[in-house]
């Protein structure tokens, strides 16, 4: 497969030569998702758990305009420190590459270019999903359509918990987006290990993930995606009376300052880690971490 729009990292395009296992990471948790300066740690340290749990991690964004599966060390540093990157849902591909942007890519446009770059494992922290109050905003995810469309397995650690959580997996069951846990039938609430939801099916080990990817390819009836949902042990959590009281500081901070569209996702994260002092923060990484070396371990078993 041939595709001029997409430059593939060195260390990527070798993967592809060789046939050794990748997992896609997305580039909007480092740029809007995680405070300066960490966020280009937590970045090395995403691909440096993929490598060591046997997979080449290729980071995916826009330089220059361009689509980049594998971003250097340089590129990440540029999208983790710069005011100019844009944040890049599957619609804004085509109008920030003839803008000639820099941009990070959502959930929906990692795994789009994941699927295009003929990468079947994606590692991310939660998913969008439906906002709270959507039923007059209309605030969901493009993460939820994608993923109706675009055969990728993408582990999770379920949707942020600063969204409406059910109605989450309401759209997931009406797009036809499988769901399983991860050693678990609880949907897990990112910052929180219970979401509050059950599921109908769950894995044991990096192998029944594979083997579900290995029945869908089989049976190629079902084109959307899999959602494998790992949740934090619940000694790591955030404190659940902590985490509901910051979240309705954060709800209401989003109406008093006007806060719509694209920008509530950073705004209540970011939200969230000033207000906890960076429990929220070390939280997070920790979610993202596991779901890299889990993403890893599946990649490696398919
Ligand atoms: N999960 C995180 N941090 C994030 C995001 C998800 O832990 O920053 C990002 C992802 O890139 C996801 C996006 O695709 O938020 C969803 O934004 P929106 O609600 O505007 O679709
Ligand atoms: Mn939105």
């Amino acid at each position: 497969m041939i595709n001029h729009a997409i430059r593939f990292g060195a260390e990527v395009a070798a993967a592809r030569e060789s046939g050794a296992p990748l997992v896609a990471l997305e580039s909007t948790i480092i740029s809007h998702g995680l405070p300066r300066p960490s966020n280009l740690t937590v970045a090395k340290e995403i691909e440096a758990t993929v490598r060591a749990a046997g997979a080449v991690p290729a980071t995916i964004g826009m330089i220059g305009g361009e689509i980049v599966v594998g971003l250097s060390d340089e590129e990440i540093h540029h999208l983790a420190g710069s005011d100019d990157v844009v944040k890049l849902s599957v619609r804004d591909l085509a109008p920030a590459a003839a803008a000639r942007a820099d941009g990070a890519t959502t959930v929906a446009a990692t795994s789009a270019i994941a699927v295009a770059a003929g990468i079947a494992v994606f590692a991310t922290g939660g998913l969008g999903g439906v906002h709270r109050g959507a039923a007059t905003t209309f605030d969901e995810s493009a993460d939820l359509t994608a993923l109706s469309r675009l055969p990728i397995t993408v582990v999770c650690a379920g949707v942020k918990s600063i969204l409406d959580v059910g109605a989450t997996l309401e759209r997931l069951e009406t797009l036809g987006v499988s769901v399983v846990g991860y050693q678990t039938r609880r949907f897990p609430g990112f910052y929180l290990t219970d979401g509050g939801f059950d599921l109908d099916w769950s894995v044991d080990d990096p192998a029944g993930a594979a083997a579900i990817v290995r029945a869908a390819r089989a049976q190629a009836v079902h084109t959307g995606a899999l959602i494998v949902a790992n949740p934090l042990p619940a000694g790591e959590q955030l404190d659940p009376g902590l985490h509901d009281r910051v979240l309705a500081d954060g709800l209401a901070g989003l109406e008093r300052d006007g806060v719509t569209g694209k920008d509530v996702t950073p705004f209540l994260l970011s939200h969230f880690h000033a207000a906890t002092e960076g429990r929220s923060l070390d939280v997070n990484v920790r979610i993202i971490l596991r779901n890299a070396d889990l993403a890893a371990r599946i990649a490696a078993a398919l």
